[in-house]
């Protein structure tokens, strides 16, 4: 087949409008900041941003997110377009998609949240029955305030309250089936959890202390345990490639011992509680550890925020107080210059530099961790 008519019989990406509501304080690096991340969701999933669109406004609109004015002009271009996704850069309230998807379901067009979009991305990566699990559980707990929104709606189109038409029924049904789903997952989650429970603890017995890697998405998490252990992981630049948990063995040349290294899914900013709670399961090495790396990409303009919603997201997990190495990965891609001010900007946290694609500094890195392990006993 030629190279014309391959193209040819590909699908086409789905069209998406990206919409976003700003403060209106906020500096045109940080909305860019924003949107940017959200295109690069979209494109991991699969999909094309034909334009982006944002609005200022201190508060978004209770009913319908954008503004109304906002909305029209929207519809129209969506319709110029012939997009099939608005995809809203925030987490909707169920009354706010109700209302969307009253304005562009009949165009044949779909609403999604940033919650939807990161969940269908964690559905196409997961490989596990653990991952797949989890994230049925976080797609329930997404989708049940909307479907009691549907009820109350459908009551109110029925008569008002107290009428107890089909589609109410049809709800309180569907409420039931969430769940006595939920109940099953989770109760199956606690099984594998528990077996790995059962593995840990195994561990302790044999001696073996666990540093557990942490880090944004897309960081270079997956590719340091790849090289500092050999196991053999998927490192790929999207977003979101690991979804589940993986261990290795580290050599500490001056202890003379191993220690085990695990690395799990990166952390993205705005996740809701439900949905890190949801992955309680895979995050249990990171809880359990006894140290933990926190990767950072060094060629990231963002890393500052960025450190921060991982260092908030570990306190949520209840390990605020456990040692943290922090390590500036990537650091092939960075000048002398930029270095130098990421050391004097975390000197307190006695930043250590690594390239984990090419092993730089990674007997560096392993003293530390001897260091850090020592100092807990
Ligand atoms: N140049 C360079 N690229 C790196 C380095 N470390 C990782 N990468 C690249 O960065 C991308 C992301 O790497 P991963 O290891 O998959 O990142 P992750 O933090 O595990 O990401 P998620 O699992 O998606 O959260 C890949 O393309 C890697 O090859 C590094 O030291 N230098
Ligand atoms: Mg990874």
């Amino acid at each position: 087949m030629s190279q014309k008519s391959k193209a040819q019989n590909q699908p086409s990406l789905p069209k998406v409008i990206l919409v976003d509501i700003i403060e209106p304080k906020m500096s045109p690096d940080d909305s860019l900041a924003r949107l940017n991340e959200l295109e690069r969701l979209l494109t991991t999933y699969g999909g094309f941003v034909v334009i982006r669109k944002i609005q200022k406004k201190q508060i978004p609109n209770y009913k319908t997110y954008i503004g109304s004015g906002k909305l029209a002009e929207i519809e129209v271009i969506a319709q110029e377009k012939k997009v099939d996704y608005i995809m809203i850069n925030n987490i909707l309230k169920p009354e706010q998609l109700y209302n969307l998807e009253a304005v562009f379901e009949k165009h044949g067009m779909k609403v999604w949240d940033k919650i939807d979009l990161i969940l269908e991305i964690f559905a196409k990566h997961a490989t596990t029955k653990e991952a797949t699990l989890q994230i049925e559980l976080a797609k329930l707990r997404h989708l049940g305030p909307r479907i009691a929104k549907m009820g109350g709606e459908l009551m109110r189109q029925g008569g008002g309250i107290g009428t107890r038409g089909q589609g109410e029924t049809n709800i309180e049904v569907m409420k039931r089936h969430i769940r006595k789903r939920e109940e099953t997952i989770k109760s199956q989650i606690e099984k594998i959890e528990m077996n790995r429970g059962g593995q840990r603890m195994r561990r302790r017995v044999h001696g073996f202390k666990t540093v557990a890697i942490v880090g944004y998405t897309n960081a270079g998490k997956s590719q340091l345990l790849k090289n500092l252990t050999g196991k053999d992981v998927k490192v790929k630049d999207e977003l979101f490639a690991t979804l589940d948990s993986r261990i290795g063995k580290v050599h500490l040349p001056s202890e003379g011992k191993e220690c085990l290294i695990s690395d799990t899914i990166g952390f993205i900013r705005d996740l809701p509680p439900q949905l890190i709670d949801a992955f309680h399961s895979t995050l249990a090495e990171t809880i359990d550890a006894d140290i933990l790396l926190h990767v950072i990409d060094s060629s990231d303009l963002d890393m500052e925020w960025k450190i921060e919603v991982v260092n908030e997201v570990i306190r949520n997990l209840g390990c605020g107080a456990k040692p943290m190495i922090y390590v500036f990965n990537k650091i092939d891609l960075i000048n002398q210059a930029a270095k130098e001010e990421i050391e004097t900007k975390y000197h307190a946290q006695s930043p250590l530099f690594v390239s984990a694609l090419n092993k730089t500094n990674f007997e560096k890195l392993k003293e530390q961790i001897t260091l850090e392990l020592k100092s807990i006993h």
